[in-house]
């Protein structure tokens, strides 16, 4: 049953569960092109969290600050490609969210070990705030926390478990988010690990 979480933000239960198998192989096969790393913050603190991508940008982070990449800076490569079936995923659960024609240039993948976590944070390193975010989570089920416009905006707790997706559009594409500390648990496909994909438009459509 989908659920409107927020304004402009929809919760899709289960709505990846079909494609666990194939988009954790899809994974594996990205992870082996471009390894994930814990990345640096501006500030030299090193993220719980390890990220690599796919698609045409890769987030990344280090002393320099926050930015889009078009090359994974450790290995110098182009990022590996967006899967097909991934991108139709993020742009059919965009369409039912009500943000039809939703094309990713980005897939940020998160992965959580037991402890890893994200502090609250607003994702607005991307010059195209008009389009959703559509986030997708595999493995051990997480605490994921949304608050409001303003940093201190009450919080709320939502379990996101393996297979669910959720879309941040309209007025929640600048909420403020985060993910609690990973309990140690395991899942059956991925041990003690979560994985978030998170797809995201980048750049303004010409
Ligand atoms: C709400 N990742 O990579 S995805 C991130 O589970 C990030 O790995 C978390 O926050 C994770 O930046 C959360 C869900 C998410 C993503 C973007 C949002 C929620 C959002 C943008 C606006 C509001
Ligand atoms: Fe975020």
């Amino acid at each position: 049953m989908p659920e409107r979480v927020a304004p402009g933000a929809l919760f899709l239960p289960g709505y990846a569960a079909s494609i666990e198998r194939e988009a954790l192989r899809g994974i594996a096969a990205i992870c082996a092109l471009a390894p994930p790393h814990h990345l640096l913050t501006p500030g030299g603190r090193r993220l719980s969290v390890a990220m690599t991508g796919c698609g045409a940008f890769g987030w990344h982070s280090d002393r320099a600050g926050y930015r889009y990449v078009s090359r994974d800076p450790v290995s110098g490569r182009p990022w590996p490609a967006m899967p097909r079936s991934w991108r139709d995923l993020a742009r059919e659960a965009a369409e039912r969210a009500g943000y039809p024609g939703f094309e990713p240039q980005s897939c940020l993948v998160n992965r959580y070990d037991t402890g890893a976590r994200m502090g609250l944070h607003r994702d607005c390193d991307e010059d195209d705030l008009t389009s959703p975010v559509v986030s997708v989570s595999f493995g051990v089920t997480a605490a994921f926390l949304f608050g409001g416009a303003e940093r201190h905006d009450p919080v709320r707790k939502l379990a996101v478990e393996s297979g669910d997706v959720l879309v941040w559009g309209g007025p929640s594409r600048l909420a403020y988010h985060g993910v609690a500390p990973l309990p140690r648990r395991t899942h059956s496909l991925t041990g003690p690990l979560r994985w978030n994909l998170t797809f995201r438009r980048v750049t303004h459509r010409q």
